[in-house]
């Protein structure tokens, strides 16, 4: 079941690794056909090569959406050389069988994530190149068909030890297959929903909405998405992005359901948690309030399914139908994981293809990619009734934790104060009053939106169990009477975190002392409401 190669067909978008693999090639003496600015650019660096198009006998035309959609090339891709007839037929009409493939296709989602404009996209779905791919992996007693670069040295490996096994092209046949499946998914998505790449009209709430709108946001009403409904299902609601190309507004939805009110809301939420750290960190987020945030161990292998493991166990009741924002490229460690959760929607700065294949085969989950240059919004606009409020976003610009003072106990230790600043920094993402617990990078209790302190700090204490002793706390505000941070105390925390400013400072730091607990001050608010 071993086939030598004799004649491969190269039709590249993604060239890396390309003349490597030609100059392989060559070497055994393998001949190879290719299209437009793949043979150009393989004949540029003294390969010999065949143009598609004297294969064919007909010119590459309109303008590239016809190269290789021909049978000189299709029959030499499904000729099963197994049968006597095939190889009869092929020999009648003059056609040449292929036993290598390489090609990978238009980068339609880049297109898209790169926010170009509808016919940019469009011009992206690659028609030749996965009937080319899905004929060569039907093949595959045949033809070996190969669909990524990281492929490439096995198989040149092959062709030298002197042609290509069944179990590789049986395994590179379902890659293959894999390959199309994951890339039709997004070119479907694209076109189901309105969210992405083309602007629908505002209608008529969204116009009346755009003339209060503050001038300084530039919305043009252009720029407007109408959704599906608002906050629930009898209310109308539009989208409108801002003219700065900043936030949640420009994301893309590569994959999924259309983005909802409340999709794009907690979205935004996890964004701007996760976006607070500069190390990969994760955040799952429920009704705008983190389930659970965290960084990655140091040492972890992969880095942002780390942090994911870390964010989900801190609370895995509520991060059921969450929306979890990473930081940093979705890994397929991190994929496979959320795939085994029930998810509303990921967003992250990229998907890994292979990540983007297994989420892919989730009907429901919303797969969201950011800009590569994402930028979090630098104002915060809240509609009241009547009118509207501005102000400028909350940030951490600049953070310096030798700025904090210390009131009880003893100076934290290195590992103590690091578990301190990534506990005031992920308390800011959640609402007020907000106690956040954390330990090791990641949060293992939070109390979110309490009309009192006190009982955010049951809470907090009461989701993190026996997590709770020996963690670092940090408040968004000061406490108002020791009653709260007493809470903390008996629960075992080991350092605090807290603004101060209050009236009560001194009944507090005195309750921290009376505990031996460590407790800066961070003189600065961040009430989130
Ligand atoms: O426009 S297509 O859908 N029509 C075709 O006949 C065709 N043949 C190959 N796209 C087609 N391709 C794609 O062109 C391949 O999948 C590959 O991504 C790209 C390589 O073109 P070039 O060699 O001109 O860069």
């Amino acid at each position: 079941d071993v086939v030598p190669v004799r004649r491969a067909l190269i039709s590249v978008s993604d060239k890396s690794g390309l003349l490597e693999l030609a100059g392989a090639l060559a070497d055994a003496g393998v001949e190879i056909v290719s299209t437009g600015s793949t043979a150009q650019t393989i004949r540029d660096a003294g390969f010999a090569v065949t143009d598609v198009s004297s294969v064919t006998g007909f010119p590459e035309s309109l303008d590239g959406r016809v190269k290789t959609l021909h049978p000189s090339v299709h029959a030499g891709l499904l000729a099963d050389l197994r049968l006597e007839s095939h190889e009869q037929q092929l020999a009648e009409l003059g056609i040449e069988a292929f036993q290598l493939v390489v090609v990978n296709l238009y980068p339609f989602v880049e297109t898209v994530a790169s926010g170009a404009d509808t016919a940019t996209v469009v011009e992206n779905v690659d028609i030749g190149g996965p009937a080319m791919v899905r004929a060569s992996a039907k093949n595959h007693p045949n033809v070996a068909i190969v669909v990524s670069p990281s492929s490439y040295a096995e198989v040149v490996e092959a062709v030298r030890a002197g042609g290509t096994t069944l179990e590789l092209r049986k395994r590179l046949a379902a890659q293959a297959f894999a390959h199309t499946a994951a890339y039709d998914t997004a070119v479907a998505s694209y076109f189901a929903s309105d969210v992405v790449g083309t602007v629908a009209a505002a209608d008529g709430a969204g116009q009346e909405a755009r003339a209060d709108f503050p001038e300084h946001l530039s919305v043009d009403a252009g720029l407007a998405t109408t959704l599906r409904y608002g906050e629930n299902a009898h209310q109308r609601a539009a989208l409108y992005r801002a003219e700065d190309g900043t936030g949640i507004a420009q994301a893309t939805q590569l994959h999924g359901k259309e983005m909802s009110y409340n999709n794009y809301v907690d979205a935004d939420a996890a964004v701007r948690a996760a976006y607070d750290f500069a190390e990969p960190a994760v955040a799952v987020i429920k009704h705008a309030n983190p389930c659970g945030i965290s960084t990655a161990p140091a040492d972890a292998a992969d880095p942002i399914a780390a942090a994911h493991a870390a964010a989900h166990a801190c609370d895995p009741l509520s991060a059921f139908g969450g929306v979890i924002a990473a930081n940093r490229p979705v890994t397929l460690g991190m994929a496979e994981t959320v795939a085994d959760i029930f998810t509303e929607v990921v967003v992250a700065p990229a998907f890994d293809p292979e990540a983007l294949e297994v989420l892919s085969r989730k009907k429901n989950i919303r797969l969201v990619q950011l800009p590569a240059d994402f930028a979090l919004a630098p104002q915060e606009v809240k509609q009241v009734s009547g009118g509207f409020l501005v102000q400028d976003a909350d940030r951490f610009d600049g953070f310096d934790q030798s700025t904090w003072t210390l009131v009880s106990g003893e100076p934290a230790d290195e590992q103590t104060l690091a578990d301190l600043a990534f506990a005031w920094k992920a308390c800011r993402a959640v609402k007020s009053n907000a106690i956040l617990l954390a330990n090791a990078g990641a949060s293992v209790g939070v109390g979110m939106g309490q009309v009192n302190r006190v009982d955010s700090c049951h809470l907090a204490v009461d989701r993190a169990g026996d997590r709770a002793a020996g963690s670092v706390a940090a408040s968004d505000a000061f406490f108002p009477f020791a009653d709260g941070l007493q809470v903390l105390l008996d629960a075992g925390v080991r350092a605090v975190a807290q603004p101060g400013g209050s009236v009560r400072d001194d009944e507090v730091i005195a309750a921290a002392t009376a505990a031996g607990v460590t407790m800066y001050l961070t003189g600065e608010r961040h009430f989130f409401h």
